[in-house]
């Protein structure tokens, strides 16, 4: 399983240089010529030793679950992680040919000063060439370790416009605590938390707000609760704010969970927050300030899993007797 929290912190060019160097500046040898040769493959064993690790710490994005590979081609972008790979490769392999002809000049006679500054100048170039990418896995690496991991639990992801009051709910029923404030766009991440709903164990997604406008209207920290609610949801708790001090028309946030309706073929449990500030009841109503109404919103969420989890187990006996029904 890959784990994106235990990718390495990758060094800048400058940074591996001088690891490279300093190394090789310790080495001895029984004479000058020995003395050279062994700076010059401890130079190639630091490079390629590096290279390998930041090379293999990345997965095969291509097998990666659906959800991870589209969160991260949003995140940071999969085609750029895989160039800046094979830049690294590729300067791993000049480092290495450069390296190699080298230590057969220094063996053939040749001035070992001046071989060896020739060669330290082109391995800095080398490096030196691919700092961008170098920089760009570190950033990469960054975005990455902000995408949690989930567990194989019933998930319930909640979404909503911008300033509803999210991540106050799950803050309120859950073991994460997502950053709340006054203002919209305060959920910038996905935060997942884990709840127990009288023995029930579910997995309860914070998602950053949605407004109603098309996909490809959509900025990157929207397609990520997009993700969420394509991959992770058994079940989607849409939060509508009715006394619009979110700054959003009713309007506006039920055209919203119309287009999500059309859109997910998971059930959609609907609840209005903020009840201690209204009295509309066409809808469940919930407050995560006052409490009022939380346990029967969970509870609702707990029969939508468990059911969806019985007919999944249904679906899979029949396909068993189907299939192994001989007669
Ligand atoms: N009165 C009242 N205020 C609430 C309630 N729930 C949230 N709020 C307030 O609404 C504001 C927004 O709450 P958040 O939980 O950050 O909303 P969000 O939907 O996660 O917002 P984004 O992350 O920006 O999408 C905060 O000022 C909360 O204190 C509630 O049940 N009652
Ligand atoms: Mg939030």
């Amino acid at each position: 399983m890959f784990e994106p929290r235990k990718l390495p912190t990758v060094l800048y060019a400058e940074e591996l240089l001088d690891k490279a160097f300093r190394r090789a500046s310790k080495v001895g040898g029984r004479n000058r010529k020995e003395k050279a040769i062994n700076k010059l493959a401890t130079i190639s064993n630091t490079l390629s030793d590096y290279f390998d690790k930041i090379i293999k710490s990345h997965p095969s994005y291509d097998s990666l679950p659906e959800f991870y590979r589209e969160t991260i081609d949003v995140v940071v972008g999969i085609g750029k992680i895989k160039k800046s790979l094979a830049a690294l490769k590729w300067a791993n392999e000049m480092s290495q040919k450069i390296i190699t002809r080298s230590i057969k000049k220094i063996k053939g006679g040749k001035d070992i000063d001046e071989t060896l500054k020739a060669t330290y100048g082109r391995i800095a170039s080398i490096v030196s060439q691919i700092d961008e990418e170098l920089r760009f896995l570190n950033e990469a690496k960054q975005k990455m370790r902000e995408i949690p991991v989930f567990k194989d639990l019933p998930t319930v992801v909640v979404a909503g416009y911008p300033n509803v009051g999210k991540s106050s709910f799950v803050a309120k029923i859950s073991s994460v605590k997502p950053e709340i404030a006054v203002y919209p766009f305060t959920t910038k991440k996905i935060f997942v938390g884990f709840v127990d709903i009288n023995g029930v164990k579910l997995q309860v997604v914070d998602t950053p707000g949605l407004l109603d406008r098309p996909i490809h209207k959509r900025n990157k920290i929207e397609k990520r609760a997009i993700l969420c609610l394509k991959y992770l949801a058994d079940c989607i708790l849409f939060i509508i704010d009715p006394t619009e001090t979110c700054g959003y028309s009713l309007q506006s946030q039920m055209s919203l969970l119309n287009e999500i309706r059309r859109e997910f073929k998971v059930k959609i449990i609907p609840a209005y927050s903020k009840a201690d500030m209204h009295n509309k009841k066409d809808l469940p109503a919930f407050s995560s300030i006052s409490g009022e109404g939380i346990s029967d919103v969970l509870e609702m969420v707990k029969k939508e899993v468990t059911a969806k989890k019985k007919s999944k187990r249904e679906l899979s006996e029949n396909l068993i007797q189907q299939h192994s029904d001989c007669s």
